[in-house]
């Protein structure tokens, strides 16, 4: 089965670029740019990667991207991440990215959009995948500051397929962002939001009626509210789920606990993501393996949910009939 998986043409539509930093990149990065490590060894990282909640994951997540500064840092990164996302068979891949911490520390908004722009290049090049760029706003930050890194974009707007939102969710609900999400909707960016993660089912509503966006990442926690499951199965709002996150972070203790097999009974329309895959315990192909051993799901299982996937992404009309 995992080489069937492996062959099923996939898309990832749920992924953190920061969170595909793997602790043998981060030594590397940490030397060239001369930054120290709270870290003596790559074993030393790895054992720390032991989360209790998003929180304790967010504290590691924001410590680890220290170590990028320049183009060709965030280059090496998303190369490094779509070279193992092509072994696992991924054919498109949209990756989102966090200005802040990095404009925070002094690196350039240029210097983000250069690398990354380079290497999604390089990708199509080399792998013949089409990749598509969220920036996320994080939503732990003030609403001004969210506001201010939507206007100093501006010059790559062009780039932008859609705006996200995430970071820590309890306390920071959808409609703290109403004014950045109405900007980004007058200048004609598609937005989503993470929702329902580790926030309640309210925080999807919110992120549909108020943030108006097309997609939820995450939003596990719906099951919670009937209404919500109803809309959601209608509408057919695609809901980016990601089963080991949800597991490494203690939404759910083990897989075979995760609602995946209820929400597909409900009909939502889920897709399989890896989110932080460098923290999680691994990318699309090891979270569509876990899938299998956890729910016994069969390859019609898995053609759907690629399928749904392929449906809900970012990406020409030609180059979705080729997938499909
Ligand atoms: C994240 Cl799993 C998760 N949730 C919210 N924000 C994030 N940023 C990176 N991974
Ligand atoms: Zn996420």
């Amino acid at each position: 089965m995992k080489d069937w998986l492996q062959t099923l043409p996939k898309a990832e539509l749920h992924l953190h670029i920061e969170g595909t930093l793997e602790p043998e990149l981060m030594f590397e990065l940490a030397a060239r740019n001369d930054v120290a490590l709270p870290y003596a060894s790559i074993e030393e990282v790895r054992a720390a990667y032991n989360f209790t909640n998003l929180q304790s994951f967010l504290d590691l997540y924001y410590q680890g991207m220290n170590v990028l500064y320049t183009e060709q840092d965030f280059y090496d990164l998303a190369m490094a991440y779509f070279e193992r996302a092509h072994q696992d068979g991924v054919v498109h891949i949209e990756l989102s990215f966090d200005p802040q911490p990095h404009l925070s520390r002094g690196v350039a908004m240029r210097t983000l959009f250069a690398g990354l722009g380079q290497a999604r290049e390089e990708a199509e090049r080399r792998f013949g995948m089409s990749t598509a760029l969220i920036m996320s706003f994080l939503r732990d930050r003030s609403t001004e500051e969210a506001m201010d890194v939507l206007e100093q974009a501006a010059p790559w707007y062009e780039q932008i397929d859609a705006v996200g939102l995430d970071s820590a969710e309890l306390g920071n609900p959808p409609e703290k962002f109403a004014a950045v999400f109405e900007r980004a909707r007058t200048l004609g960016i598609a937005r989503l939001a993470h929702a329902g993660e580790e926030g309640p089912a309210a925080y999807i509503s919110g992120a549909l009626d108020v943030l108006d966006v097309c997609r939820i990442d995450h939003g596990v926690r719906c099951v919670e509210d009937e209404a919500l499951v109803a809309r959601l199965a209608n509408e057919q709002i695609p809901l980016t789920v990601c089963p080991l996150s949800n597991v490494y972070l203690k939404v759910f203790e083990r897989l075979e606990d995760h609602t995946l097999p209820a929400m597909l009974d409900h009909g939502l329309c889920v897709t399989l993501n890896s989110d932080d895959p460098a923290y999680f315990g691994g990318g699309m192909l090891n979270n569509f393996v876990a899938c299998h051993e956890a729910f016994g799901w069969d390859e019609d299982a898995f053609r759907s949910l690629a399928r749904n996937a392929i449906e809900a992404a970012f990406m020409s009309e030609s180059r979705r009939e080729q997938l499909l």
